[in-house]
């Protein structure tokens, strides 16, 4: 064991030989570092322990179940298939090896190894961080102070995060599935003859020709070049899923060109590992290799070609349905039972044979990967497929256009892979159980580098109710990643597929969305190039039990705070105020102004909003911009801008924007706009606007004083800098 001391202040404890991630490059070590806790090494494991003083709340671990807290329960990183996110479940799709400490001392951890960690935050004891890492060769690296500092000295450490061309923050439907091209055409016709804003339209995997990877099916759309070029004309992209398994077929381009580079994981014996999943028989890219990673990102290519412009990597975990084998012993296992008189344990044992074929530990272990001249079995690496794959994917894009920016989410993690991708959170369900997991979910995944993220908006399994619908929609009008999805065989939740008053507020909640997108981008921005987080639990800026407490309230961007409603018939809410705010009550863009703003001042308080209404709070002396909604983004200008604050002495905000394509903006190439409102002796505002960007036209200022009043002033031009 070694222990460095990073040149930017974290304490570095390497076992082994280091982490295979290459996401970090350990700086310059000194010796002397301190750590928090205990280490203990046993049977080839590493296990860190930590004592937990009572009043200590522990953040992260991006994509785990249950609160925002993370103490009482024990949660895995082992990426896994599961769509059933019930409170019991330790793993999901993701491994975010990271969480904050916050108590009387404050600091973060993040680990830095392939394979299985098991965290055990205060579960066997209530007392007790055990950190459980399955190998030796792992690096944990220790930030020390306040939840703030320590996120952003790792997410400085971890580098920038993805992201994605600007269409990809406005609303965007998806449908499992909308399969051809008059399913796609009827969507968008909706969204026109209702007139509700949309981006972009997912293809779900019947877009495939028998879900083979980069193909179209060509009796669903016979030129698919044209249409996604027609379809781009009436303001929307097309996003096509891909899945990781690739489909044993002959012939099949993406196949033969993968055995001929040998670019699929093997099994001991160095052919092919094979398994099933939707095509049938398929065979896994080695995204470990290198070759294999560009073989594969240049597969995107095609389609780049033909004019798609966004993705999302799917099933990468990797999910296996069945391998033959498997299969074929679960088989004879079931035969052999023919004729028994089955009693409940060798009924059961027979069922969860049948059951235990998918995503098998013993398959991952005898799925093989080559990383330099060496073989290492799929199970020690396992956490970072869905990362290569993604990263393939981006590297692949890079090497089409160096200067585009593309959307790209995928459903496995990592850390490192959110600097190729942002992600969605997988298959949840229509409950609101998992509108609450949404909200509590965003603040861990924004600390693991994932600030383009999302939940199935609606949920994804089980059938949605309107009033969910709406109460979800109220809060993914917040999130980068703002995406309707839904399973087959659910009900469907496009906006139209409901009753006309819900439908009409789902129209209000996505233009409010497309009116929210100055703010949420500058943001988006600033969190990025900042290292900050977008959606942050309250003890990132307020000390003090109550603040730290909080599990259902989330800081959004520096002037904001969401108190989402997630409760089914709810007509208000408990709000802890932890400074004195202004709380409105949104509904529709056009009546903003008459929206009457109501000062809380800081404790705990009961806000009212009924199903139409959005809670929003605004800090003290901070303001926020909202533009005119469009029919997408690319439709949207900023000729008619408002800017709304909280302002009982003096506020500024800056607002930052870029041409929403290109990598410009990571050297600098950020148009800039500052607005300034100051109150006067006479208790008059004096506002002030200056630009870079020539596409700012008026501003209409909003202001609230503390009693609640509101000062409209309008300048019909900045000044341009
Ligand atoms: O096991 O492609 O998470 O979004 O609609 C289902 C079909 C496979 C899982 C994804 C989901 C997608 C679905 N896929």
């Amino acid at each position: 064991m070694t222990v460095d001391r990073g040149n930017n202040g974290f304490v570095q404890v390497r076992y082994g030989l280091g982490g295979q991630t290459e996401t970090i490059k350990a700086s310059e070590a000194i010796s002397g570092g301190h750590y928090p806790g205990v280490f203990e090494t046993e049977g080839g494991r590493v296990r860190w322990r930590y004592a937990l003083a009572e009043s200590t709340a522990v953040f992260g671990l991006g994509e785990t179940v249950r609160g925002m807290n993370k103490r009482g329960y024990i949660y895995e990183s082992f990426s896994t298939d599961d769509p059933v996110h019930t409170p019991g479940k330790r793993a999901l799709y993701a491994a975010h090896n990271f969480f904050a400490v916050v108590g009387e001392s404050g600091f973060s951890v993040y680990i830095d190894f392939p394979g299985k960690v098991i965290f055990d935050i205060g579960f066997e004891n209530r007392d007790e961080i055990v950190v459980e890492v399955m190998g030796s060769d792992c690096d944990f690296y220790f930030f020390e102070g306040r939840l703030k500092e320590t996120t952003e000295a790792f997410r400085a450490l971890i580098g920038l995060s993805y992201t994605p061309p600007k269409w990809a923050f406005g609303y965007q439907q998806s449908r499992w599935s909308y399969p051809d091209e008059s399913a796609v055409e009827a969507i968008a016709d909706q969204f026109e003859a209702h007139d509700i804003p949309c981006d972009a339209i997912y293809l779900d995997i019947d877009y495939m020709e028998r879900f083979k990877d980069f193909t179209i099916d060509k009796n669903a759309f016979p030129n698919f070049k044209a249409f996604v070029e027609k379809m781009k004309t009436r303001g929307i992209k097309l996003v096509p899923i891909i899945d990781a398994g690739v489909k044993v077929e002959s012939g099949y381009s993406v196949y033969e060109t993968g055995i001929q580079g040998g670019f699929f994981c093997t099994d001991a014996e160095g052919h092919p590992f094979e398994a099933a999943v939707w095509p049938g028989l398929v065979h896994f890219p080695d995204f470990m290799n290198p070759k294999a990673r560009q073989w594969f990102g240049s597969c995107y290519h095609e389609l780049l070609e033909q004019g798609i412009e966004g993705f999302w990597n799917d099933m990468n975990e990797p999910a296996i349905f069945y391998t033959p084998k498997g299969l074929q012993e679960a088989i004879d296992y079931v035969k052999a039972q023919e004729g028994e008189n089955l009693d409940i344990y060798s009924f059961f044992e027979m069922k969860d044979k049948m059951a235990q074929i998918s995503n098998a530990q013993r398959d991952y272990r005898e799925m093989m990967h080559r990383i330099g001249e060496k073989k290492v079995s799929h199970y020690e690496v396992h956490n970072l497929y869905g990362y290569m794959m993604s990263r393939s994917a981006d590297e692949g894009f890079r090497r089409f256009d160096a200067n585009r920016r593309y959307l790209l989410i995928g459903r496995s993690s990592h850390i490192g892979m959110a600097k190729h991708a942002g992600i969605w959170t997988g298959d949840n369900q229509s409950w609101w159980e998992h509108l609450k997991l949404n909200i509590q979910m965003m603040p861990g995944l924004q600390m693991a580098g994932f600030l383009y993220a999302g939940a199935d908006t609606g949920g994804f399994g089980d059938h949605t109710g309107a009033d969910l619908m709406i109460r979800w929609m109220q809060f993914s009008l917040f999130t980068p990643l703002f995406r309707n999805h839904s399973a087959m065989g659910t009900r469907r939740q496009e906006p139209w597929a409901f009753d006309e008053k819900t439908l009409a507020v789902m129209r209000d909640i996505i233009r409010l969305r497309y009116a929210f997108v100055p703010y949420l981008y500058s943001e988006y921005m600033k969190a990025n190039l900042g290292h900050q987080l977008l959606h942050a639990p309250l003890a990132y800026e307020y000390e003090g039990e109550d603040a730290v407490h909080t599990e259902d309230q989330l800081l959004f961007g520096e002037s904001l705070m969401l108190a989402p409603i997630y409760e089914q018939n709810a007509i208000g809410r408990s709000v802890f105020v932890p400074e004195r705010m202004a709380y409105l009550k949104l509904r529709r863009y056009e009546d903003l102004e008459k929206t009457a703003p109501k000062i809380l001042s800081l404790g705990h308080h009961y806000t009212k909003a009924g199903l139409d209404e959005i809670p929003l709070f605004i800090r003290e002396n901070h303001l926020f911009v909202l533009s005119e909604p469009a029919s997408n983004i690319p439709a949207m200008t900023q000729s008619a801008l408002t800017v709304i604050g909280f302002v009982t002495d003096r506020a500024s905000y800056e607002l930052l924007d870029d041409d929403g394509y290109s990598r410009a903006f990571e050297r600098g190439g950020l148009k800039k706009t500052r607005f300034a409102v100051e109150k006067t002796s006479d208790g008059k505002y004096k506002t002030h606007v200056d630009t870079n960007d020539a596409g700012i036209g008026s501003v209409t200022f909003y202001i609230i004083d503390a009693e609640g009043k509101v000062s409209i002033i309008r300048q019909e031009s900045p000044l341009y800098a």
